[in-house]
């Protein structure tokens, strides 16, 4: 059955009004699945291990003899070498490889301004700065089943392990004891200090209260069920957490020249990992956009996923048809998606105009799924539309900032006198004292002078 993608045309009346329709998404927070994630984190942050370990036995089925304590959970580092020397040999190499060069790519980011520290000093002696530090302990969310993606893993370690995170914690839960040896020894690459085999509300609020067994971490990132996002949230103020991620999306902006087979897999290359998930096409020419969907009637019955591939393009999806390319990345821009794949000839040009995107891939050759393993920059990136105000993951979100204040006694002196009037003026005595009183002492005459 043919696919049924809707069809818009920029020029049509009331597109702006379909457009936003089509974008709408709503994140939908579930007053169930919050109830119980509240309760499960009462009990954790009471009880520690034994709620942990309750929770676990019970939503993970494993028992006693499984499942004795957390401490039998934590997996030893030889387990982790054993998953990676146990893969087969063209895995353990892409694996190997894509990790080199995620690493590669987050240490350049490293060297930027912005993850530095920096000073400098005023005439009058006074300094000023900011000094980086990393987090001292940052714990890694792995969903399990078959949303575990050692992709995943690797992108959220390495810019943890680049900024100099002193210990990086990994949860993931193995419903039934079934163990992911890729996630394994993805964790094994990503330089992944512990490994719990814990998972779901009860696994990040032990992270974040800290248990008997789990020590509590400093920010929890990394993707996970509802369950889990709203754990997450729950637990945001007693620990960080990245971004909350909402279902994939790719945007591809064609000028008509490229394969149509390569752009509807493309599409189908994000619309498969969610019903919710968006795959949009933006061309100005229509028999191209006419090409793209007879390209992907003819591929979907090939795709395994073609379920979720359908409903999600059938739901979510569009090919649309623009003026011109100017339009194009205007559009773009409004939709500000997490992934945008300029397909063109001269792709730098278009690259120049957009300024809300996750990701920007240039040229018909840069398929979005390089950059979701391999490329090097992180897969982990602004969804519905955040790209207007955020960033991918980096290694910025690994570090923090202090300020950094001395004050010699000529700037005491100019300083106080504005912090004092300042003071004053709000009211607040002890503050505006806390200056006059320095500027006192250094004003009077030096009695041994
Ligand atoms: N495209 C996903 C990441 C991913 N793709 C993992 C495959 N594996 C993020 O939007
Ligand atoms: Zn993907």
């Amino acid at each position: 059955m043919a696919l049924n993608i809707r069809r818009l045309d920029s020029r049509d009346a009331g597109f702006d009004a379909t457009l936003a329709a089509v974008l709408a998404f709503e994140a939908g927070e579930d007053a169930a699945i919050d109830q119980a994630v509240a309760g499960i984190l009462a009990d954790v942050k009471t009880r520690g291990d034994a709620a942990v370990l309750d929770y676990t036995r019970r939503f993970d089925r494993l028992d006693a003899q499984h499942a004795p304590n957390v401490e039998a959970l934590e997996l030893r580092a030889d387990e982790l070498d054993r998953a990676l020397d146990g893969l087969e040999p063209a895995r353990r190499h892409a694996l190997e490889t894509a990790a080199a060069r995620v690493r590669a790519f987050h240490e350049k980011q490293a060297t930027e301004s912005g993850t530095h520290s920096w000073q400098y000093t005023e005439a009058d002696g006074t300094m000023l700065g900011q000094k980086v530090t990393p987090l001292d302990r940052v714990g890694i969310y792995v969903p399990g089943g078959k949303a575990a993606y050692p992709s995943s893993v690797l992108m959220n370690a390495i810019p943890a392990s680049v900024a100099g995170v002193r210990e990086i914690v990994m949860v993931v839960p193995t419903p039934g004891g079934v163990r992911n040896d890729l996630v394994l020894a993805a964790a094994r690459l990503g330089r992944v200090d512990r490994v719990f085999t814990i998972g779901g509300a009860q696994a990040v609020g032990a992270l974040a209260y800290g248990t008997r067994t789990v020590p509590a971490v400093d920010k929890i990132v990394g993707p996970g069920n509802a369950y889990v996002a709203c754990a997450k949230r729950r637990v945001f103020g007693t620990v960080g957490i990245d971004m909350i991620a909402g279902p994939s999306e790719i945007l591809v902006i064609c000028d008509g020249t490229t394969d149509p087979r390569w752009v509807a897999m493309d599409l189908f290359s994000q619309a498969e990992h969610d019903e919710l998930a968006q795959s949009i096409l933006l061309c100005p020419d229509a028999a191209y956009l006419d090409a793209v969907q007879a390209a992907a009637d003819a591929l979907l019955p090939t795709m395994p996923r073609q379920a979720v591939i359908r409903a999600s393009l059938e739901g979510r999806g569009a090919l649309i048809q623009v003026r011109d390319m100017a339009e194009a990345c205007a559009i773009a821009n409004r939709i500000a998606p997490e992934h945008l794949e300029i397909s063109a000839a001269a792709p730098a040009q278009w690259a120049e105009q957009i300024r809300h995107a996750g990701a920007i891939f240039l040229g018909r050759f840069s398929s979005e799924s390089l950059g979701d393993y391999c490329a090097g920059p992180n897969h982990v990136l602004p969804t519905s539309r955040t790209a207007r105000f955020s960033s991918p993951l980096g290694v910025y979100d690994f570090i923090k900032r202090s300020s950094l204040i001395q004050v010699s006694e000529q700037g005491a002196m100019t300083l106080g006198r504005i912090a004092a009037e300042l003071a004053y003026g709000e009211g607040l005595q002890a503050h505006a004292r806390s200056a006059e009183l320095r500027m006192e002492t250094l004003a009077a005459p030096d009695p041994a002078a």
